[in-house]
């Protein structure tokens, strides 16, 4: 058993206790167009300052982790070539913002953004996955939605979640309430996670702390390898 984690509104997890069995470290979307120069984000108008900024908590929680023998997840956003799994507003939305109409599926610097396959959707190299870490490929933005995701959970016996990744208040956040929805214990970690604006970060994770830890619990990444050594 690991030691609770000082996170708040409560110390994570609700029932006090946690193992390396029974918990899984997410790495959500931290990809070339989510977090790389020439990606999506960029693209957007967005500073890569705050999304990049999680790099370093994710690789010391990852190093534990592994240690450890958690299960270790990374997932992707992105679409088949074809752009079959694309739903027409997500395509039209995208091509909103930005200087030149370009959006998912459309080329750009690092190939067409958030296809499978191109330089953009791969994942960074500085978080590379390790030999036998399942990779989970999402056409949304929750990691439950059209994936095997939580078979793969399931048939591991993993109850407990702990999630990092870009962007907070999209694609962390929905995983996040996808989870809960589930019945899985989540703390998202504060500085390990980012959100292009800020603000929104902020918000996201001061959403999870109401009502007694509406969707779980928020630690830093501190608490969480203070809970692991
Ligand atoms: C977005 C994500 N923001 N990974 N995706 O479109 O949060």
């Amino acid at each position: 058993m690991l030691a609770p984690v000082d996170a708040q509104p409560y110390a994570w997890p609700f029932d006090g206790g946690w193992s390396a069995a029974d918990t899984a470290l997410l790495v959500i979307d931290m990809q070339v167009d989510f977090v790389g120069h020439g990606g999506y984000v960029e693209r957007m108008g967005y500073e890569l300052s705050a999304v990049r900024a999680p790099i370093g908590p994710i690789q010391a929680l990852l190093a534990r982790a592994r240690a450890l023998g958690l299960t270790v997840i990374h997932t992707r956003e992105g679409h088949r070539p074809d752009l079959s799994d694309l739903p027409a507003n997500k395509r039209w939305r995208s091509r909103q913002i930005g200087r030149d109409g370009v959006g998912i599926g459309d080329a750009g610097p690092c190939g067409r953004i958030l296809v499978r396959g191109e330089p953009g959707w791969q994942l960074i190299p500085e978080l590379a996955p390790q030999d036998g870490e399942p990779i989970i490929d999402k056409p949304g933005k929750g990691s439950f939605c059209a994936t095997d995701l939580e078979l793969l959970l399931q048939l591991r016996g993993i109850r407990k979640l702990i999630l990092t990744g870009v962007t907070t208040d999209v694609c962390v956040h929905t995983t996040m309430r996808e989870a809960n929805d589930r019945g899985y214990e989540c703390v998202i970690v504060s500085d390990a996670t980012a959100a292009t604006d800020p603000g929104n970060h902020a918000a996201a994770l001061k959403m999870v702390t109401m009502q007694g830890g509406v969707f779980g619990a928020v630690a830093s990444s501190a608490a969480l390898l203070a809970a692991m050594a």
